[in-house]
């Protein structure tokens, strides 16, 4: 009887689902199976936590399981950007491409949760409605939309920086006959574009790669542009036999690299100032760089092309002609070139052909900067200035980014305060990572930068290890302190304020999206400076955090 009891819990644990009525009670709770939920979840299972992942998704991957739109890949360096954290994983995982595509990241993704057995710990097509902390119990209660429960210590939210698809609310949305998507929620069987009138708004780095591929195919493209951007050619290429084996082996060597450098890219700067050279000088590092693939010809630049100042417009200057190069019509040559904002304030897509669409016949940009959209019609997209009929409009438009999903959550803290409410002025974290009267809360999604798993990883260990910290030393909470959240949110708006990110309208800073307080959503520091303040708030016994 004892055996059966004990095989039927097991069996409920397994299922996660448990038993009807009752509620399972986890260490760790994390929302999102994601690059930075699988890990999250690996990594303190293996220091002995009881750890269940919920995704909303039908799938592992987080982005790479969404972004499934024609074109979608990495521009990091593939070897980058893959986990570090098992060298036997690191042999086997042949990356085909230098820059690789979405159906290979999720393949990898999906074949990192069967080698390390996390599916049986992780709940897929589980959608959070509200996540409350219970202040006798010192846990959190995660409420689902199908009625379930769990309980959990801790509250790990791993729900992506880039994952809440903003569509913008045009008027007339709903009367458009013909077919739309956000290109963050593609169709898994795909879009049927072949010959057809397509529409797609938005040109940042989704649409930018998006408009390339989709150009192949299309009967008539309509871009609707409110900013151009720079973008530089990213010199995709497969990966040889011999290259696969130096990758493999100077592997250490490639994370070593990427954890030097301030976006955790293997890309350092050259030392020396652009204006310190002579012009013919400066030029030929351009050049050179300009014809390698990926960020190298920004990251590996002169180390003032990517602050404020006479060498950030030095070098825009140089992309602007290389975009002029390549358009024949020179109208909408400078339609495409960017003149709004400095060089590096938005983020810089990667591209491999996309202005030798607007060379095609049945091309049409469209400046709604100029122009703006009006309304959705039920035949296409009318602006101040005509209508462009169409058969889909692809919105490219962009993510409610950082916060956008976080708050979704409907995150209730100490007396019944939610993160929303909080956040209504933009974010307040120590770190990023913890928010005063949220204990045991992790915002994982919201305190990693730059090179994705190359940030998260480490982030990960050292909220594990705090983790740790807390059981070790028998506390049951831990959360930031007021008084370290307001430094930290002093730091964000004042350093913040000095660096190349926020001085244009963009997702780093929610300008893009309407009503979104301006504020810096990640931190102003550089990835070692980060991992070296979290080593050293830990190594003061979490100095900054009230444990209880
Ligand atoms: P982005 O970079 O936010 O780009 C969104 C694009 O959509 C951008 O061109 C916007 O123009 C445009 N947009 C947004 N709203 C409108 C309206 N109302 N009308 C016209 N155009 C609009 O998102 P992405 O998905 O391309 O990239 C996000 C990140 O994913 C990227 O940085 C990588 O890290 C991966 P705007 O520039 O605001 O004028």
């Amino acid at each position: 009887m004892a055996s059966s009891l004990h095989q039927e819990q097991e069996r409920a644990q397994e299922s996660g689902k448990g038993n009807p009525g009752e509620i399972q009670r986890y260490d760790a709770v994390i929302i999102g199976a994601g690059v930075t939920g699988l890990y999250s979840l690996y990594r303190m299972r293996e220091l002995g936590f009881s750890v269940r992942a919920f995704d909303h998704a039908g799938g592992v991957g987080g982005t790479w399981f969404w972004n499934r739109y024609p074109g979608c890949r990495f521009d990091s360096e593939s070897y980058s950007y893959g986990y570090s954290f098992s060298e036997e994983l690191l042999q086997e995982w042949d990356w085909k491409e230098h820059y690789s595509g979405q159906p290979e990241n999720e393949r990898y993704l999906n074949y990192v949760a069967d080698k390390f057995d996390l599916r049986k710990d992780i709940q897929l097509n589980a959608h959070v409605d509200s996540a409350v902390f219970d202040q006798t119990e010192n846990c959190w209660e995660i409420s689902f939309e199908d009625g379930q429960k769990v309980l959990g210590q801790y509250l790990i939210t791993s729900v992506g920086s880039l994952s809440d698809g903003y569509t913008p609310d045009f008027a007339g949305i709903e009367s458009f006959k013909g077919a739309t998507c956000h290109t963050s929620k593609w169709p898994k069987e795909g879009m049927d574009l072949v010959g057809k009138r397509v529409g797609v708004i938005g040109t940042g780095a989704t649409g930018v790669q998006l408009i390339t591929e989709i150009a192949k195919e299309v009967g008539h493209l309509t871009v609707f542009q409110r900013t151009a951007n720079y973008c530089a050619p990213l010199r995709n290429g497969l990966i040889d036999d011999e290259t696969q084996r130096k990758i493999k082996a100077s592997y250490p060597e490639i994370f070593k690299k990427c954890s030097e450098t301030p976006g955790s890219f293997m890309h350092e700067f050259d030392p020396r100032s652009a204006m310190e050279v002579s012009p013919e000088e400066r030029q030929e590092q351009y050049e050179r760089l300009w014809a390698e693939p990926g960020f190298k010809k920004w990251l590996s630049n002169f180390r003032d092309v990517m602050v404020p100042g006479e060498a950030n417009e030095d070098y825009a200057e140089f992309v602007r002609n290389k975009i002029r190069e390549r358009v024949n019509d020179p109208v909408v040559a400078e339609m495409l070139v960017p003149k709004d904002h400095m060089f590096g304030s938005k983020r810089l897509p990667c591209e491999s052909g996309y202005y030798e669409v607007y060379n095609q016949d049945n091309v049409l940009l469209v400046d709604v900067r100029e122009a703006p959209i009006e309304r959705i019609t039920p035949q296409g997209v009318k602006t101040k200035d005509a209508e462009y009929e169409l058969d889909v409009i692809i919105f490219a438009t962009g993510f409610d980014a950082v916060t956008g999903s976080l708050v979704k959550l409907d995150i209730q803290g100490e007396g019944g305060q939610t993160l929303k409410d909080k956040f209504a002025n933009g974010p307040r974290t120590y770190m990023g990572i913890s928010s005063a009267g949220f204990p045991n809360l992790f915002t994982i999604n919201a305190a990693s930068v730059g090179n994705f798993v190359r940030a998260a990883e480490p982030l990960v260990d050292w909220v594990s290890e705090a983790m740790c910290y807390v059981r070790d030393n028998e506390y049951m909470r831990i959360s930031a302190t007021p008084e370290a959240e307001n430094a930290w949110v002093k730091h964000v708006n004042e350093d913040g304020a000095k660096i190349l990110r926020t001085q244009a309208n963009s997702w780093f800073v929610g300008a893009n999206i309407p009503g979104k307080a301006r504020a810096l959503l990640t931190a102003p520091d550089t990835a070692p400076v980060m991992r070296a303040k979290r080593a050293q708030v830990a190594a003061n016994g979490y100095e900054g955090f009230d444990l209880q």
